[in-house]
């Protein structure tokens, strides 16, 4: 009997003590807190996921850069709070780590709710009981509590590798002297051909002993431009329907931060000629390649035919030095897009090889008129302490995260100046031509209108701080001065250094806006939709229904690497507490350097067959829509933001992380932010035989690429 009423007692015991707890965040999450209780509420259970903010863009941030999330919070097993004293609610709380000043979030109760909006670097979260009324502050006990998962960035992670002075003392360090030791010594002596360190960051000693594996490789000329053509501006290039141009690429000299550089140009111009068209024109271009490396011109984002699409190996083949091929160009869509190479781009693309289409309509069917409209391309370059810093001769360097210049450019220049009048509507064409630099730009405190992406106008304008795009994206921002003034075009991001384990800004002019007075005749803010607007808003009601279907394929994206020097495992090991959903800038700069294709792999991966790369190979029927799911994987080597193109197609962004996107456009890239999931629908109305890849350079060129066709 008593055996039995134990029996029972056990059987009855979960039901007792276990309530249904809140799910735990995924260990290591990027995008969600546990909240955990203090000992006397230990049936209280919590969590906090941290959604992308409504934005533009595919990665919201303020406008000095600090990410914003939306809080969702998910709460169990609360008590009354008037049994814990003179309580009627309970509220969450944002702060500091240095807990001040502390932000009202709002309400909580058990359940799930949407609570506000934080932007800090590093934050905690707790929950308390209070009484009713206007509350700054916490008055009341603390029930649960939790911090961001940057929070998890502490100086001890890489402290434990500093103390390895010498890489050779590592476990499984290199000694000895083999050919690539002796590479390495040598390049560390030998003089300063690898990139500047960064302002403001301590490096460690032990990075000096790191150089790339791969020969170096410079233009001819590098060492002396000065028998070089001096690159000129672009120059804009009105083209009618049977046009023929010819785009020539050949080595220019270029003066960028007082120093002399031998770079590319087409047609001897950096950036290379704006091709300005109407929609539906079609073009002849003439490609001779005079460029020291084979070469092909991309045509980025137009849904043109398929053999144009400049992809040596896949739709033509790589034109050699001195060669030529004849591009015919069509232009369906509205918009701003650029072309570039398509074969060593970090190094082409770097040199100068690029340049924008305007695709305009002769009427205002694809935005309300401005009053002034100007095409702007954002490009970083990268001089070393010996000036310009080699390139991999066969290979790419820079292979993890891409190569970073810390000179930033405006159509080829340093910090321009463009010119407004109060009251007038100015159109920004804004591109991102670097090679793997995100920005954040923004115009003094000026209001920014987001009229169009990629390839439409947005439904309806959006209000932002910022642009925050990454490579290969366009934005079409609008803006209205209201006094007359010169005001600072600027870069603001937020930077980590990895080994103090710590946030720092960094705010770079770029340029400036030249405010006059008005002149009286501008045109004002018309507020109808265009008929391109209309037509977004149409194809967003047929492809509605697609929200709640499951993907039909899906891709994984992350990093493989082999051969690294154990100095580079041991920071990639540990620096896996925590990863920004994007890196604005490089902070490591050496070991980022010396990194290269013989060790690096960027690897798409379809999970349901394994395969990797080019090795994958979709096919879809013409007009088939479908739904793809491209994950990012938190748990890579080395994680960091992707931003993802597809060739000649169409896509419009469904989701981050499982949430509808709140401005949804058709793009033909969109940026992956570390850790998350977006789901993507794909119009395949272009036949052939496309590529999607990443379009950080590096990572293109060290294997992110897939094919699919379309039949
Ligand atoms: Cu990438």
């Amino acid at each position: 009997m008593m055996y039995r009423i134990l029996l029972i007692a056990i059987l009855a015991l979960p039901s007792m003590s276990v309530r249904a707890q809140v799910e735990p965040c995924a260990s290591l999450s990027l995008y969600c807190i546990d909240l955990v209780p203090r000992p006397e509420f230990r049936e209280v259970s919590g969590r906090v996921d941290l959604a992308r903010a409504a934005s533009a863009f595919g990665l919201a941030v303020t406008r000095d850069g600090k990410v914003r999330y939306r809080l969702i919070a998910q709460v169990d097993g609360l008590p009354d709070p008037s049994t814990l004293g003179p309580y009627t609610r309970y509220v969450l709380w944002a702060m500091p780590l240095t807990l001040w000043p502390m932000t009202n979030m709002g309400d909580v109760s058990n359940g799930k709710q949407e609570l506000g909006e934080v932007s800090l670097n590093k934050f905690m979260l707790l929950l308390t009981a209070e009484p009713d009324g206007d509350l700054e502050e916490r008055t009341g006990p603390i029930v649960l509590r939790g911090r961001s998962p940057s929070s998890r960035l502490e100086p001890h992670d890489m402290f434990q590798v500093s103390a390895f002075a010498d890489p050779a003392d590592m476990p499984g360090g290199r000694s000895g002297s083999g050919g690539h030791q002796h590479h390495q010594m040598m390049a560390s002596f030998a003089g300063p051909s690898g990139p500047a360190m960064h302002p403001g960051v301590a490096m460690m000693d032990a990075m000096m002993t790191l150089s790339p594996s791969e020969p170096e490789w410079l233009p001819a000329a590098a060492g002396d431009p000065s028998g070089l053509p001096e690159a000129r501006p672009r120059e804009v290039l009105n083209l009618s329907d049977g046009d023929q141009i010819e785009l020539h690429a050949y080595p220019v000299r270029k003066r960028i931060a007082g120093r002399e550089f031998a770079m590319l140009g087409y047609n001897g111009q950096i950036p290379g000629p704006l091709l300005a068209v109407e929609s539906n024109v079609t073009v002849k271009v003439t490609f001779k390649n005079d460029a020291p490396f084979a070469s092909s011109i991309h045509w980025h984002g137009l849904r043109h035919e398929n053999r144009f699409d400049g992809v040596p190996g896949m739709t033509q083949d790589p034109v050699p030095p001195g060669g030529v091929f004849e591009y015919e160009v069509t232009f369906p869509d509205a918009g701003i897009y650029w072309y570039h190479p398509h074969h060593r781009e970090e190094a082409q693309q770097e040199l100068g090889l690029y340049g924008n289409m305007l695709v305009l309509p002769p009427d205002d069917s694809y935005l309300p008129p401005a009053d002034r409209q100007e095409v702007l391309v954002l490009d970083d370059f990268q001089i070393g302490p010996g000036g310009q810093v080699p390139f991999g001769e066969q290979k790419t360097n820079f292979a993890l995260m891409g190569r970073f210049g810390r000179t930033l450019l405006i159509n080829g220049e340093e910090r321009p100046t463009f010119e407004a009048r109060v009251g007038e509507r100015i159109r920004w064409f804004v591109t991102n031509v670097s090679n793997t630099r995100t920005w954040n730009v923004s115009v003094d405190d000026h209001a920014l209108e987001l009229v169009a992406s990629d390839l439409s106008p947005y439904l309806d304008p959006i209000w932002e701080e910022s642009i925050t795009m990454a490579p290969a994206e366009r934005y079409v921002a609008d803006l209205y001065p209201e006094e007359p003034g010169r005001y600072p075009i600027v870069n603001r991001i937020q930077s980590l250094d990895h080994t103090r384990g710590m946030f720092f800004p960094e705010v770079d002019t770029l340029g400036w806006l030249e405010v006059q007075p008005s002149s009286g005749d501008a045109t004002g803010r018309p507020a109808d939709r265009t008929p391109a607007q209309k037509a977004l808003a149409a194809d967003l009601a047929r492809h509605a229904e697609w929200h709640d279907k499951t993907p039909d394929k899906a891709i994984d994206l992350l990093l493989r690497t082999e051969g690294l020097p154990p100095l580079v495992e041991w920071i990639l090991r540990a620096d896996q507490s925590y990863f920004l959903p994007v890196e604005f800038s490089d902070t490591m700069p050496m070991m980022n350097w010396s990194s290269t294709g013989n060790e690096v792999e960027w690897v798409m991966r379809e999970p349901s067959t394994g395969r990797e790369n080019m090795a994958i190979e979709w096919t879809f029927e013409r007009d088939s829509v479908e739904k793809i799911r491209i994950t990012n994987r938190r748990d890579s080597q080395h994680a960091m933001q992707h931003p993802i193109h597809l060739h000649g197609q169409r896509f419009l962004v469904l989701s981050y992380n499982g949430q509808p996107i709140e401005h949804p456009v058709w793009k033909d890239t969109v940026l992956i932010p570390t850790g998350m999931t977006a789901d993507i629908l794909v119009e395949f109305t272009n036949p052939g035989h496309w590529m999607i890849h990443c379009h950080i350079a590096e990572h293109l060129e060290t294997g992110m690429k897939m094919a699919f066709r379309v039949n």
